[in-house]
């Protein structure tokens, strides 16, 4: 913040100029380019990248669009070298990587040097954020990779208007991002709160790339968040508008590929024709409170760098709409035709498989599963006209939510914000592909920012109970879980346009016209509180879906407080507390005989 607060334009512009030749230098990069984002300036970059193979060219049926191969090492975000470079470490919390700054800039120094010999940087001067609005802010990513530049282009309003409020004076994230030949052992993603910097270097990948997307927006944004008094989340954001014309407006945090794309495209399902969904964001929001006390969300976003595995006409019609044309396709498969192929797309066969190689079961799937597609956030048929609202949209419900095949129920409200936020912080899911590692492993990650948040988790408890406080009408908050299974490995629930259901009686309940039961972990409803008509969905399926198990909460809690104890003595006495009294409670209730094994909420 400091070095960018009310200089001169003069030396405002001397600063910007003298970083971007500083980073030339250092790089040795033949030629430096500003990006204007326009039309010529994309067929200029699109016919260099088809010309070199950067791109590959797709049928005419799928106009304007293209496949990009990324490196088979560089497919996901790399959480383990991802850092946060603070002078003091507790600064960065258990939650994160920390080195020192200057360890961290004179190791960077190295790795970055002499990279972009023979190469052009680009100059990417982008808004996070509808221009018009306040809450928006600008960047400057430096890169060497024109496919980087390409995905910036989408997913964020890139080019002349983002130059010249800068140029004017606005404050702006600095970010330095080079291939570096794309070795994982000098890869590094790294962050540099007090200086407004980003430097990322050795992957070309997503959320490693471009750094508009969780380097700024979620790890950069949320530090600046807190000094300034917002929340930058990890949440799509959806307008939803009943058939009374009740509009309504909801933000979600799921954990990566937990559902957040899909949840903000949703399709009504068959008996809900008279209802509306439309999308204003599906990975970020900034929240900001408002003057009438309550909070007001935009989506920072231009775009969608959405996961491709799983889109179907069925799952997501709307997303597949959307990527019907001017769509940038990351390693999915093709078929003998030469059309895009992903496992869970129906039809077609693939042929070629994500890395260019003949399809082979024996390799694996033939899209990645984190192959990914990048395409304007205005495609998409449900688009809502509010994204570009330059105050937001009120918040009605806050949504949190996991990927947990057993233990967590379909859907429960919070008593109150404190809850609220302790309810977020206790969320956890079963690793994705979206990252290196692992998949499938049940972690925690609170309010699904344990990748992205720029600080310690303790203080990001905190400023949540501190935003709560000062607001009259806070949104009522909810946990969801859509991938509940049963023995059997099934999901329980249908999900997808389904979830219209339990979104439903979370809105009927935030205006007070839904019943609900208590329970020690929060408000559930009753399987008559839920509409399921015309659902195949099993009674014995629906109690399970909705039962509390108080034996197996205890342990939940109980390993939650072991959790949350990581981040003492900054995590907040009250959600300590919170943890203390539920866990008495469950326990109590798991030893009461008539609770025996189960406890349905109705019972
Ligand atoms: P990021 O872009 O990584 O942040 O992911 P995301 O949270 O936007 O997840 P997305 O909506 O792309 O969904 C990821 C995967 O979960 C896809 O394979 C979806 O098909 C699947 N999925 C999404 N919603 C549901 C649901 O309601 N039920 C089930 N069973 N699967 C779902
Ligand atoms: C996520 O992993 O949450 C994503 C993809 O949205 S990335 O842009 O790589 O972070
Ligand atoms: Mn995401």
């Amino acid at each position: 913040m400091k070095a960018f607060s009310s200089p001169s334009p003069d030396a405002h512009r001397r600063d910007l100029e003298d970083w971007i030749d500083s980073v030339a230098r250092l790089t040795e990069a033949t030629d430096v380019r500003w990006c204007d984002g326009s039309p010529e300036e994309w067929r200029e970059l699109r016919d260099a990248m088809l010309r070199d193979g950067e791109l590959l060219p797709l049928p005419p049926d799928r106009p304007e669009s293209y496949l990009h191969r990324s490196h088979p090492n560089d497919v996901a975000r790399v959480e383990h070298l991802t850092y946060i470079c603070t002078s003091s470490r507790d600064d960065a919390g258990p939650n994160n990587n920390w080195m020192d700054p200057k360890e961290a800039h004179s190791k960077l120094d190295g790795l970055f040097r002499g990279t972009m010999r023979g190469r052009t940087l680009y100059v990417v001067p982008y808004a996070m954020g509808p221009l018009s609005s306040p809450a928006t802010r600008f960047g400057i990513e430096l890169t060497d990779s024109r496919y980087v530049v390409a995905n910036m282009r989408v997913m964020t309003r890139m080019g002349r208007a983002a130059r010249d409020a800068i140029l004017a004076g606005a404050p702006y994230v600095r970010g330095e991002h080079a291939l570096g030949g794309l070795d994982p052992e000098r890869r590094f993603i790294m962050h540099f709160p007090r200086e407004n910097r980003i430097r990322s270097i050795g992957s070309g990948y997503g959320g490693n790339a471009l750094l508009g997307k969780k380097c700024h927006a979620l790890r950069i944004a949320s530090w600046q968040a807190r000094e300034e008094g917002w929340l930058a989340e990890h949440m799509l954001l959806v307008e939803i508008r009943s058939p009374e014309g009740r509009v309504d407006y909801v933000a979600a945090a799921f954990p990566s590929a937990c559902g957040k794309t899909n949840l903000a495209m949703l399709q009504p399902p068959v008996g809900y024709e008279g209802w509306s969904v439309r999308t204003l964001g599906d990975d970020i929001a900034w929240i900001h409170p408002g003057a009438d006390g309550r909070l007001w969300a935009i989506n920072p976003e231009a775009g969608y760098f959405g996961v491709v595995p799983g889109t179907s006409a069925k799952t997501n019609p709307n997303a597949f709409r959307t990527i019907a044309r001017e769509t940038i396709f990351t390693n999915v498969a093709l078929t003998a035709e030469g059309e895009p192929w992903w496992e869970g797309l129906e039809g077609g066969r693939p042929a070629v498989d994500w890395q260019g190689r003949p399809y082979d079961p024996q390799n694996g799937p033939a899209a990645h599963p984190n192959s990914r597609f990048t395409v304007p956030a205005r495609n998409n048929p449900a688009w809502s006209p509010h994204s570009d609202d330059p105050q937001g949209v009120p918040l009605t419900a806050i949504l949190f939510g996991g990927r947990r095949a057993r233990l967590a129920p379909l859907v429960y409200e919070a008593h109150d914000w404190v809850h609220g936020v302790f309810v977020g912080a206790s969320v956890s899911s079963e690793t994705t592909a979206a990252a290196t590692g692992a998949v499938g492993v049940v972690r925690r990650d609170p309010m699904a920012m344990l990748p992205f948040c720029g600080y310690h988790f303790g203080d990001y408890w905190a400023h949540w109970l501190k935003i709560g406080r000062a607001l009259a009408h806070p949104p009522r908050i909810f946990h969801v879980n859509w991938f509940r299974q049963n023995p059997q490995g099934e999901y329980l629930w249908p999900g997808f346009g389904e979830n219209l259901r339990v979104l439903r009686w979370i809105l009927d309940r935030c205006h007070n016209q839904r019943t609900a039961v208590e329970t020690p972990i929060g408000k559930l409803p009753r399987p008559e509180d839920l509409d399921l008509k015309g659902l195949s969905v099993s009674e014995e399926a629906v109690r399970e879906l909705l039962c509390v198990d108080p034996g197996l909460w205890a342990e939940e809690i109980e390993d939650l407080a072991t959790y949350l104890n990581r981040y003492r003595p900054r995590v907040p006495v009250e959600l300590q507390d919170l943890c203390a009294r539920l866990s008495d409670t469950l326990r109590q209730q798991a030893r009461m005989p008539s609770a025996g094994s189960r406890s349905s909420p109705d019972s």
